[in-house]
């Protein structure tokens, strides 16, 4: 059907609504999406955020034209963002990579060459770097875009064939202080619940979220939630901006940026000053905890901490809209609802005291013993589809192996080695580098051959100029597995061609500890290969050229399998059921043929095929529901805290004082610059700006300025401004509004416009404990440089 100009726009704008407010979609569109003139639905999972919405993709004559939801799907219930609804349009885009590309320096054009050319040349430089330089030589940045499969072979071949930890991935940019703070407080990574707790909550406390944008399925559950007991269910959203989350809370707490340890040790404090804990549960299963190396301390002394954070204090620190009342409310709604599930993402990670943030959330639900009961959760939202299952899990950060095992504990680094049937000692016992210190070793000529996949660092990266120059070097040989030309493909010697989804097969796990499994339906274009099979054959040579057999061992049990489906499947399990065997997120029983039958996925832990079948545990820790509670249970509780980071099963409740940003606003840069996301796009937009649809609805980046920092510089509406760190400067186009909170500005990171780069201007400075860059605050200047000026998105185009 060829829709008029009016037309289209007519429908992208209700779409955009409905995905935006999580209106369900009028029935015709959802008619029309379903009676599409497709030949058969091909079930998969969405290929964007981490709620995990299950798909159908529609094929006609083999060509991929449609997707909807699934209706009995247990993360969406039929529904997709349009973001979901239109990655089909990705599958057969003429600007897929499809043959690999090789030069020998950066500023020479890229030829096609064949496989075999480009799998000796990745083998002969990866090695020759080994030889020369060390294993610390070598590195690979990946994603929590990519299957588990892949993300598993990548890092063995690199731990136990190349010896070197230098593994890291996009979600050190992203997760990495959610991992530090569910480890700290609990002992144990990833939330204890579930979506379907938000069915039973009574009150959202949803922290430095954007969830109507950036989780918008879920959100729509909240919203459905809120409305189906509008005066019972109470939600409280903290961040410094009106965001499109904030229209259906009951109270909008609006501070300065980088304060909210203030008012989370506020709403603490008024937590115990009114008596409003529980006592019980604290008793039973939890300790209070100061410094590094961590402390016992008593209750007694928790509250003497609190007491520099009383209310009034906190408002001072917090400024904005903040009262002592306000944060009085906000505590006595949290402690007294029936159930609190707390919601938070990047406000709230990607900050220098990212970690103890996290922790300062847990805290409220230690406190008050919401937790583990139905609708009680301190629930981190995940970005990417593949964060947890492929990455937290699958051993893709610098510091952890499969299965949530430390790199530096022995036992288990042996363990690994054990299972891997690789030499003990094989894999180094030192982490390698974390994202920042791998690309400054980048930019220092220390790494000399380097493999990213499935993410675009040279624009995702903070202060990306400055890195950009490193992987510039031509001392650096740079290989990028992706699907289309990025910013990053720009630095690459060689590009490689991959599958996109549905074109190969593997597991993604989604933020709620759910496995799901998307089969291949359709062939990649051109030469594009499923990144498992270019590894394994990598491996292969890699071997010959270090005459090493251990490589080889790495990828034996794999060779001469079928790549579209026999060899994810063997690889998943490997790493399935021998490496996750016995540890806490067990899936040991979660096979192919299991997510075969359960469609819906399992949540681990899964330690039996009966238990997965069932569709594995909606709640860890809990007696009754989770096999693992069972297993290790002593007395009568009804909880067993059995993370494997906190030996005596205790969760704490830490000691953390207020800190702000590595760079707060002064003289000369007066004003808080935050990014983020906008509905539309997904990160660097490689994918959503080449579906129309999506780049008409948002074709470029704009710059939110609250309106009275507006009228006091003289900006109005699409003027364009400049905003001016101490890293650089970009333009763009001014929406004024009551957005931010005075004193900050707004931009979305999405824009490949070299002008508009969001990352060409924010600060590096990262986290001690978890290493995650302060994305969220830094110090800017801002001026008008002109009027409204037309503006083009940026398409990328081939420029190969
Ligand atoms: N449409 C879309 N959806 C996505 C993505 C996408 O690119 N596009 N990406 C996915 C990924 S990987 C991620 S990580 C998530 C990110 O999801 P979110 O974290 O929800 O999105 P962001 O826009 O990065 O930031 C969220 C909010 O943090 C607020 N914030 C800034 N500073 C502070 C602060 O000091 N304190 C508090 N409390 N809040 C603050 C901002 O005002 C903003 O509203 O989205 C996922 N979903
Ligand atoms: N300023 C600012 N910067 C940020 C953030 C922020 O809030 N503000 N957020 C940070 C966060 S939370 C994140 S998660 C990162 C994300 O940053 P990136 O990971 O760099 O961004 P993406 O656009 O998701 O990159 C994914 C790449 O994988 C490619 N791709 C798609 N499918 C496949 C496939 O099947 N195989 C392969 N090999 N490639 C494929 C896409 O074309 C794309 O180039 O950005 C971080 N950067
Ligand atoms: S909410 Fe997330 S997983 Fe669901 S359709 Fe949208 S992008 Fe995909
Ligand atoms: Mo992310």
């Amino acid at each position: 059907m060829k829709l008029s100009r009016r037309q289209f726009i007519k429908r992208t704008a209700a779409l955009t609504a409905a995905s935006l407010v999580g209106i369900e979609l009028p029935k015709s569109m959802k008619d029309a999406a379903q009676a599409a003139d497709v030949d058969s639905w091909k079930p998969g999972v969405c290929r964007f955020c981490g709620v995990g919405c299950r798909v159908y993709l529609g094929l006609k004559g083999g060509k991929p034209v449609a997707i909807k939801g699934i209706p009995e799907s247990a993360t969406n219930k039929g529904y997709v963002c349009m973001k979901g609804m239109l990655f089909y349009k990705i599958i057969h885009h003429p600007e897929r990579l499809k043959k690999p590309l090789y030069r020998e320096r950066k500023d020479q054009p890229f030829r096609e060459i064949s496989w075999e050319e480009a799998l000796d040349i990745a083998a002969k430089k990866f090695a020759e770097a080994v030889k020369n330089h060390g294993p610390n030589s070598v590195a690979y940045y990946g994603s929590g875009q990519a299957l588990t499969e892949e993300t598993y072979i990548f890092q063995k071949v690199m731990r136990a064939g190349l010896r070197t930890n230098n593994v890291e991935g996009n979600p050190r940019l992203c997760m990495a202080s959610a991992v530090g703070g569910y480890l700290t407080s609990f002992g144990a990574d990833e939330p204890i619940g579930s979506y379907a707790d938000i069915e039973k909550a009574y009150c959202f406390f949803i922290i430095g979220s954007n969830m109507a944008e950036c989780h918008p399925v879920l959100f729509r559950r909240v919203m459905n939630r809120k409305l189906s007991k509008p005066d019972e269910v109470k939600v409280i959203n903290a961040d410094p901006r009106v965001s499109p989350t904030s229209r259906i809370a009951d109270l909008h707490l609006q501070f300065r940026p980088g304060t909210d340890l203030a008012l989370l040790n506020a709403m603490a404090y008024v937590i115990v000053e009114e008596g409003l804990y529980d006592e019980t549960f604290i008793k039973k299963y939890c300790k209070f905890k100061l410094g590094k190396p961590p402390k016992d301390v008593s209750f007694e002394e928790y509250k003497e901490f609190l007491k520099q954070y009383t209310p009034e204090r906190a408002a001072e620190i917090c400024g904005g809209n903040i009262t002592p009342e306000k944060i009085r409310t906000a505590a006595r709604w949290f402690a007294k609802s029936k159930a609190t599930m707390s919601l938070w993402t990047m406000g709230i990670n990607q900050r220098v005291r990212g970690v103890w943030a996290n922790n300062l959330i847990h805290n409220l639900h230690l406190l008050t013993g919401q937790l583990c009961k139905p609708g009680a959760d301190s629930f981190s939202l995940t970005g990417q589809p593949n964060a947890c299952g492929g990455v937290r899990e699958g051993g893709g950060l610098c510091h952890i192996l499969p299965a949530h095992r430390p790199v530096k504990i022995d036992k288990l680094r042996h363990e690994v080695e054990d299972l891997w049937g690789v030499p003990r000692g094989r894999i180094p016992a030192k982490p390698g580098y974390h994202t920042i210190a791998m690309f400054r070793a980048v930019n220092e000529g220390k790494i000399k051959a380097m493999w990213i996949n499935c993410t675009s660092p040279a624009q995702s990266l903070p202060n990306c100029d400055f890195y950009r120059k490193g992987l510039r070097r031509d001392d650096v040989f740079i290989v990028v597995t992706d699907i289309f030309p990025t910013k990053t493909t720009e630095v690459a010697n060689l590009v490689l061609p991959t599958a996109f989804h549905f074109e190969k097969t593997g597991v993604y796990g989604c933020t709620e500890r759910r496995s799901q499994l998307t089969v291949k339906v359709i062939d990649p274009p051109g030469e594009a290969k499923p990144e498992v099979w270019i590894v394994r054959e990598w491996a292969l040579r890699l071997a010959k050229e270090l005459n090493d057999p251990v490589i080889k061992k790495c990828v034996e049990p794999f060779i001469g399998l079928e790549e579209g489906y026999e060899l994810p499947k063997a690889i998943w399990e490997e790493y399935s059921q021998k490496l996750t065997k016995g540890r806490d997120n067990d899936l040991s029983a979660v096979t192919y043929e299991v997510l075969k039958q359960r469609p819906d996925g399992v949540q681990w832990p899964a330690p039996t095929k009966e238990h997965a079948l069932k569709g594995g545990t909606y709640k860890k820790f809990v007696r009754g529901i989770d096999p693992l509670a069972d297993k290790h249970a002593k007395g009568d509780d009804p909880y067993v805290f059995y993370g494997p980071a906190h030996k005596d099963h205790k969760l704490y409740i830490w000691l953390r004082p207020y800190k702000g940003a590595a760079e707060e606003p002064d003289a000369e840069y007066p004003f808080f610059l935050s990014t983020g996301r906008v509905i539309d796009h997904w990160h660097t937009s490689s994918m959503t700006g080449r579906i129309p649809e999506l780049l008409r609805a948002n074709p470029y980046a704009y710059v939110e300025i609250n309106p009275k920092d507006a009228r006091r510089l003289g900006i109005n509406p699409n003027d364009m401004v400049e905003i001016e760190t101490r890293r650089g400067k970009i333009v763009l186009p001014a929406k004024v509004y009551e957005g931010p909170i005075e004193g900050m500005v707004f931009i979305y990171w999405h824009d490949m416009h070299e002008e508009r780069m969001a990352n060409r201007v924010t600060k590096d400075a990262f986290d001690p404990g978890s290493k995650e860059p302060e994305f969220k605050i830094c110090a800017c200047r801002i001026r008008k440089v002109s009027g409204p000026k037309p503006l083009r998105p940026y398409v990328v185009g081939h420029k190969m």
